[in-house]
């Protein structure tokens, strides 16, 4: 029997100490093994919550519905009036967006978004040889933002190049 040191102000009476002294308490306090094996249960304990927390991060990531950075091929095609398609994008804000533009056509275009204070350059393809030009921006916004060519807009081109940026999505 190991006694356990008294511990000052866990009986603080006279009469409790007097009955732990006269070994009427002593079930009371644990062996010095049960303490080994309490501090080692909490131990595993603890590290497999850390564990726990890690695979469920991990998880979580694998199974979100938006990938990182988040890609999408648009292709501006000749002829119908510089359509591009697609032309709406869902994303998720604060996550990197990354557009592949396949431009068939022989003119210049742009992807501007001014509600996200972004706008690119496409340069000019032709239809037997598209030109691919990459973009890269990161919505720093929720909501619903119209993005179109500046010059098809403004300038030459017949049709309204143009969509929405639909940045909505919730990790
Ligand atoms: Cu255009």
């Amino acid at each position: 029997m190991v006694f356990p040191p008294f511990v000052e102000g866990v009986f603080p009476d006279a009469g409790a100490a007097a009955a732990l002294k006269d070994g009427y308490l002593i079930d009371c306090w644990w062996q010095e093994s049960e303490v080994v094996a309490v501090k080692w249960l909490a131990t595993v304990g603890v590290l497999v919550a850390l564990v726990g927390a890690m695979v469920f991060r991990d998880a979580a990531a694998a199974y979100r519905t938006v990938p990182s950075p988040q890609k999408f091929t648009i292709r501006v095609l000749a002829g119908r009036g510089e359509e591009a398609l697609p032309a709406n994008i869902a994303v998720e804000p604060g996550v990197p967006v990354e557009l592949t533009f396949v431009n068939s056509t022989r003119e210049f275009h742009t992807f501007t978004v001014p509600g996200l204070r972004f706008s690119a350059v496409i340069l000019p393809g032709r239809p037997s040889a598209p030109r691919v030009v990459h973009v890269t921006f990161t919505p720093r916004a929720y909501g619903v933002f119209r993005w179109y060519c500046v010059f098809c807009k403004e300038v030459h081109h017949d049709g309204p190049m143009g969509g929405m940026v639909y940045a909505i999505i919730q990790a």
